[in-house]
């Protein structure tokens, strides 16, 4: 390992507490086996032979933090010290997933681990499974973040990621008859050996009170006059990079009563209000809010939002700046990476620090700021967009609400000056709404304040510059940019997918593990049949794996020798969980119809994950009808087994690593122009899965990479959407048009699939019918038609694994290293630490 232990002189084996022998810094087995003993006496209190699972756990987690340990403390330390720009990446999600292979795998001691363990009789893989994912994250903005800061610590790019140690993390997802049920998440149960309680380092966040003006030396100054406050206490985590000796820090704040607060009201000697206001300051990081999509516009989620950037704003400010640090030279000290809109608020804070409380005149700290900030967008859809009422701002951040007008003021003074008294474009510039109450538009605020603005694929920051932020675009044409999304190679290939790694290694080496653009040297691969063969080996390994999996999970039996179909995402109309479902009930409706032979038909398994936000009524409903298709299709005799729908309840980051490298056909079918980017897609396509998908979010990019004859392409493009749009879309035309579509949805009315009650999804059936908005009939007959494509490309096995291994070999673009690479270059001008 290229790490150290921080082993001080005077601790030393002869020290008459150590047990164990002091690990040296290149370690072994042995050694390894004795700090993993010490850690289970000294730190769990424990002996070997009484000891749980999670002491095991424990002791095993703690013993890796400890190899890590000696590099962590010494990045800290030079991260301060240089002095170099760094990035704030502020995130109100990081959906992390397990963390123990990924350290291991960071500080190169999976080896000796495994070794270590077995010499004590116990099974690395046990205590593998015995880890809770911290799931601090709804879904792909909360797992790029993740992969950001794994990507930063790779390639040793000075940075801290700040975001909030939810008490509940995404809520566990149960079926009760087919229909979501949600369950606490409560991921800290146990405890969790990977975080770092900094109670020293906590901060005070005011919320409420007012505002007023005062004297100072014969200048007016504003300040806040707040009414409560929470302190905000830090948990570190250790985010190690790639085998490089680096440790970055991802830093999350929990929610805590103040002592001042808690006071005031004992003294007045009302002890159950005392009790209540601790609680109510300590909801604020209670729990992670589960929308995917549609902000629900909550005081709490403001609480949330401001609670952790004020706090993340003043530990950099306190903590990482030299004594007597100039503040006019922040710009070239840092850069807060705004992870779409939820930590806009820190826009409005920062200013209020820099002239309220450093005393800056207004247009310096503006034009600070300016170069402070830069924001990511992570949609396209309108309603996705966060506003908030000003009543609620005012009565929680008043001052910050001044701070926002006077911004907007001075901001549409300058449109006003660009284009002359143009009401409508002013109106529709403003970062102040309207209608339907008066609104604080979060994305305007950040597109105002940022230097940067970027989408997350081509096409979503092309759509982002001609129509959500066009105004905009038009205004301030230079800060507009596009960053493409990318995933994580260490934890999407090398841990999910240890088969296909050890191929690809032995094939080209492991230079790919940190430039992932060499898989292009795999592309030769794909005309040896050898190595074909090895391939197709390797895929229905990880088939039998997944289905070992499902087994002892959930108890499902999967059949062998199927074409594995899988959609997994959050469940969201516009991504479409219902033209699969259209695809299943049609391909079971050809069948007992008697049109098409069983014999005819592809052996399929479709796997479904998904969760649905537990308000989203609509997407409840598809959940229920997902699980009512299958247990009909599941248990008919006359498909002959060759259909099976899948839905293991709970999809989370630790089974997408056991069903992507399993998978033949990824699904990313959402309307063309609603997903901003995917990543899931990515995942896919690295793992050797071919895509079908419409002309949407990085899909494109993936197409293109990866060529027309090894992706289904299908649908209408996003022009071709807007036109149907203008037009006037009648989703019925499609209904009377379309034979086998008119089939497949009658039969979900007849109550076939609900024994016999139509009532059940007679709201899906009618709101396909009458309203459809993201188009799902009118991309029914491309769909079914790619599909076919996709049954006779999979009958011949060859060409399909040759398709497979390109679509790996032409994928390296969507390495999370390579995003993190453009963030530098088109945003952050940030220099590697050296
Ligand atoms: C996702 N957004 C996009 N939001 O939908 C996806 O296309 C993109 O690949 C990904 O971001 C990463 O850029 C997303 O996941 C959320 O989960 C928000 C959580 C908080 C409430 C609003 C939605």
């Amino acid at each position: 390992s290229r790490y150290g232990r921080d082993v001080p002189e005077n601790t030393s084996a002869t020290h008459p507490l150590a047990l164990a022998p002091v690990t040296a810094p290149e370690s072994s087995a042995d050694a390894f086996v004795a700090d993993f003993l010490h850690s289970l006496n000294f730190d769990r209190g424990v002996a070997l032979s009484a000891s749980s699972a999670n002491d095991r756990y424990f002791a095993l987690a703690h013993t890796v933090r400890d190899y890590l340990m000696a590099r962590w403390l010494e990045d800290l330390r030079r991260q301060k010290q240089s002095q170099s720009k760094g990035v704030c990446y502020l995130s109100a999600e990081y959906l992390l997933g397990r963390q123990l292979d990924n350290n291991l795998l960071a500080g190169g001691l999976a080896d000796i681990a495994e070794e270590a363990l077995a010499s004590c009789g116990i099974s690395l893989d046990d205590l593998r499974q015995h880890e809770v994912e911290p799931g601090l994250g709804n879904g792909g903005l909360g797992r790029l973040a993740a992969c950001f800061i794994d990507s930063l610590a790779t390639l040793g790019v000075p940075s801290i990621g700040y975001g909030i140690r939810y008490e509940y993390g995404i809520f566990r997802q149960t079926f009760v008859e087919g229909q979501q049920v949600e369950q606490p998440d409560s991921w800290l149960s146990l405890g969790s050996p990977w975080e770092f309680a900094r109670p020293e380092d906590a901060q005070t966040i005011a919320f409420g009170g007012r505002t007023e003006t005062y004297d100072d030396e014969g200048v007016t100054r504003s300040r806040w006059v707040p009414g409560w406050n929470v302190q905000a206490v830090p948990y570190n985590y250790m985010v190690p990079g790639f085998q490089n000796g680096r440790v970055n820090t991802l830093r999350l704040w929990s929610a805590v009563a103040t002592n001042a607060f808690d006071l005031r009201i004992f003294n007045s000697g009302d002890y159950e209000e005392a009790v209540r206001a601790q609680t109510f300051a300590e909801n604020i990081s209670k729990v992670l809010y589960p929308e995917d999509s549609t902000p629900q516009g909550k005081e709490l989620r403001l609480q949330q939002q401001y609670f952790f950037v004020a706090a993340s704003i003043h530990d950099f400010l306190d903590n990482m700046l030299a004594e007597g640090f100039d503040l006019s030279a922040l710009p070239d000290r840092v850069i807060f990476q705004l992870n779409d809109t939820h930590p806009v608020i820190a826009v409005p804070e920062f200013m209020r620090v820099l002239v309220d409380e450093k005393k800056m005149e207004w247009d310096a700290a503006w034009a600070i700021t300016r170069q402070c900030f830069a924001y990511t967008c992570h949609t396209l859809l309108p309603e996705a967009l966060e506003v908030w009422p000003v009543d609620l701002l005012g009565r929680l951040l008043p001052r910050h609400l001044e701070i926002i007008y006077r911004i907007n003021e001075e901001f549409l003074d300058a449109v006003r000056a660009r284009y002359g008294d143009d009401e409508m474009r002013i109106r529709n510039m403003s970062i102040i709404a309207e209608h339907p109450v008066r609104s604080v538009r979060m994305a305007y605020l950040a597109t105002v304040a940022g230097a940067r603005v970027n989408g997350v694929a081509e096409l979503h920051s092309q759509l982002l510059r001609d129509k959500v932020l066009g105004d905009f675009d038009d205004f301030f044409p230079e800060k507009f940019t596009n960053v493409t999304n990318g995933v994580t190679p260490r934890r999407f290939l090398r841990l999910a997918n240890p088969e296909l790694s050890g191929l690809i290694t032995e094939a080209i080496g492991d230079g790919w593990l940190t430039d992932l653009e060499r898989l292009r040297e795999l592309e030769p691969f794909a005309e040896d049949s050898g190595f074909r063969a090895a391939f197709g080996e390797v895929k229905a390994a990880n088939k039998r794996r997944l289905h070992e999996v499902l087994r002892a999970r959930d108890g499902f039996e999967v059949s062998d020798g199927h074409l594995l179909d899988v959609m997994v995402k959050r469940l969201h109309e516009y991504k479409r969980q219902m033209l699969k479902v259209l695809h299943v009930v049609s391909t079971y409706e050809g069948v007992v119809s008697g049109r098409v032979p069983a014999a005819e038909v592809q052996p399929r398994t479709v796997i479904f994950g998904a969760k649905a936000a537990p308000g989203y009524t609509m997407a409840k409903r598809i959940i229920h009808l997902i699980n009512a298709v299958g247990s009909v299709v599941n248990s008919d005799p006359r498909l002959d087994g060759r259909l099976t729908v899948i839905f293991p309840p709970n999809y989370d980051v630790t089974l997408a690593e056991r069903v992507i490298p399993a998978a033949d056909l990824s699904e990313q079918i959402s309307l063309a122009g609603k997903e901003a980017s995917g990543t899931g897609n990515m995942k896919f396509a690295l793992n050797g899965a071919l895509t079908i998908g419409t002309d949407d979010g990085a899909n494109v990019e993936i197409r293109e990479l990866v060529g027309d004859e090894n992706f289904f392409l299908f649908g209408m493009s996003e022009p071709e959407v807007s036109e149907s749009a203008a037009r006037g879309y009648r989703p019925s035309e499609f209904y009377q048009e379309d034979a086998g579509l008119r089939a497949a949805i009658d039969l979900i009315a007849s109550g076939a699939f609900s024994r016999g009650d139509r009532s059940v999804f007679e709201p899906i059936v009618s709101n396909l019918l009458y309203e459809d908005r993201f188009m799902v009939l009118a991309d029914y007959a491309s769909y079914i038609a790619a599909q076919e494509r996709v049954d006779d490309a999979y009958a011949d096995q060859e060409a399909w694994t040759r398709s497979a291994i390109l679509n790996v070999a032409r994928t390296g673009f969507f390495s999370s290293d390579r995003s993190i690479r453009d963030y530098i270059d088109r945003i952050w001008h940030t220099p590697p630490l050296a």
